[in-house]
């Protein structure tokens, strides 16, 4: 085998033992509807075993369907996710025989494959890209699930690095043109291609994601009842939802608790805020003066390389996440302290850009000029237009796998349940660039 070769075989491997610890539990925890907005985590298991026989077993190695009756179930445009616990769903058991099944054909095709083919599915090993990358998103989802369950013990934590204060609060980026995107990573999303130059004038940028505290001084200088801070449509959520503070915080004592994976604990002031929504992170913004960056902004403070003209594959270079970078790949189960990962700063001194959470970008999930959709609609294309917001960066659950500079992730501006946060931005004066 080449090495390109192993390193894929490798990281299915890697994939498969995530999604099946997250599954592992009882049958009735794994059937069950935790929450109206997630799927049962049985749907999730089966599921990126059905992708991966649909592009890498039919589309990419012509193999014939394995199951073929079972494919609408699996369908996530068929049946929104409230209603998929309903669905006569493989059991457990089953659906681990099956992506058992699928995978051990998936390995067999891969030892056959050309990956030096022109081919778009073949090159680079494209197709068992979007396999290992869709199936780390759904990890993602499943420890989402087992969040809004309330279960203790089903999820493993760890102790993330030591925050560090001290630092300039926002840093500058020089304005001038950047390029955004990309033509060259060969497991690239349609959706961060083609590369295309972008303008961007000189903005200021916080060094470090908003921390609990200063979402916490928001709130309690009633941010959340004062219209002026907020979009209209965001104001009206936050009414009808009687919503007063970030998902999973409950005020007890004169202080403020978060409960996570069915623990509750103070809320601690120096972590990243998460589980916010694009409309509360606005309202922040605002109400701090300033607002949050466009997603061109995000990418360039993450990336460009100015003295080199390039954009790096990462804030800290082109080489992989280590973990004196980033809190990713679920090495904790929240995000590392404000100022956490020096080593991981960009070249223009923002921090924690990649990992601890996603960021939400004030720009609406969008096509970049020249997009064309690869290899199916639905992955990106259905979704473009005003409906989605953009964001940024992976989260300490994201897999180093699943992210770079020029991912993109897109969410409804109302989303909670998903492990984001936000860092705000300012135009910056003449003068100072
Ligand atoms: C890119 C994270 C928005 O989870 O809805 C999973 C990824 N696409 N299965 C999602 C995805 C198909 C997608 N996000
Ligand atoms: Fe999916």
């Amino acid at each position: 085998m080449t090495d390109l070769k192993e390193r894929i075989a490798a990281a299915l491997r890697e994939v498969r033992d995530r999604s099946l610890t997250y599954t592992d539990a009882d049958d009735a925890v794994l059937v069950r509807r935790h929450s109206r907005l997630m799927s049962p985590l049985v749907w999730d298991l089966a599921h990126v075993g059905n992708y991966e026989e649909l592009w890498v077993l039919r589309a990419l190695g012509g193999i014939e369907p394995l199951r073929p009756e079972i494919d609408q179930m699996y369908d996530a445009f068929a049946h929104p996710r409230a209603e998929r616990a309903g669905l006569p769903l493989l059991t457990p058991r089953e659906a681990r025989a099956y992506i058992s099944g699928v995978r051990g054909r998936v390995l067999d095709v891969l030892d056959a494959a050309d990956l030096g083919a022109p081919d778009p599915l073949r090159a680079g090993g494209f197709a068992f890209g979007l396999a290992v990358q869709h199936e780390h998103q759904h990890g993602e989802t499943m420890l989402a699930t087992l969040q809004l369950s309330g279960r203790a013990g089903l999820v493993r934590d760890g102790e993330p690095p030591p925050g560090r204060s001290g630092g300039p609060a926002e840093v500058l980026v020089p304005g001038g043109p950047f390029l955004a995107g990309t033509d060259a990573l060969p497991w690239a999303y349609d959706n961060e291609r083609p590369a295309h130059l972008v303008e961007v004038p000189a903005f200021w940028i916080d060094r470090l994601p908003v921390t609990n505290e200063r979402f916490a001084e928001f709130v309690a200088d009633g941010g959340y009842t004062d219209p002026r801070w907020w979009d209209p449509a965001g104001y009206r959520w936050r009414r009808e939802g009687e919503v007063t503070a970030p998902l999973f915080w409950t005020r007890d004592g004169g202080r403020w608790w978060r409960t996570r994976f069915g623990r509750t604990e103070p809320v601690p002031p120096e972590e990243p805020v998460q589980h916010v929504s694009w409309y509360e992170a606005d309202a922040y913004a605002r109400w701090a003066g300033r607002r949050l960056p466009t997603e061109a902004e995000w990418e360039k403070a993450c990336g460009w390389d100015r003295a080199a003209g390039r954009a790096l594959l990462y804030p800290w270079g082109d080489g992989p996440p280590g973990p004196q970078h980033a809190g990713l790949g679920h090495r904790a189960a929240r995000p590392a302290p404000a100022g956490a990962y020096p080593a991981g700063a960009s070249p223009c001194g923002a921090e924690q850009m990649i990992g601890d959470v996603w960021e939400w970008t004030s720009s609406w999930f969008r096509p970049y000029p020249g997009f064309r959709a690869f290899p199916y609609r639905e992955y990106s294309e259905v979704f473009f237009g005003r409906t989605h917001r953009v964001l940024r960066g992976g989260s300490w659950a994201t897999h180093p796998d699943a992210v770079r500079t020029t991912f993109r992730n897109w969410d409804l501006p109302v989303r909670r349940q998903i492990f984001a946060g936000f860092r705000t931005a300012r135009a910056a004066g003449p003068e100072e660039c």
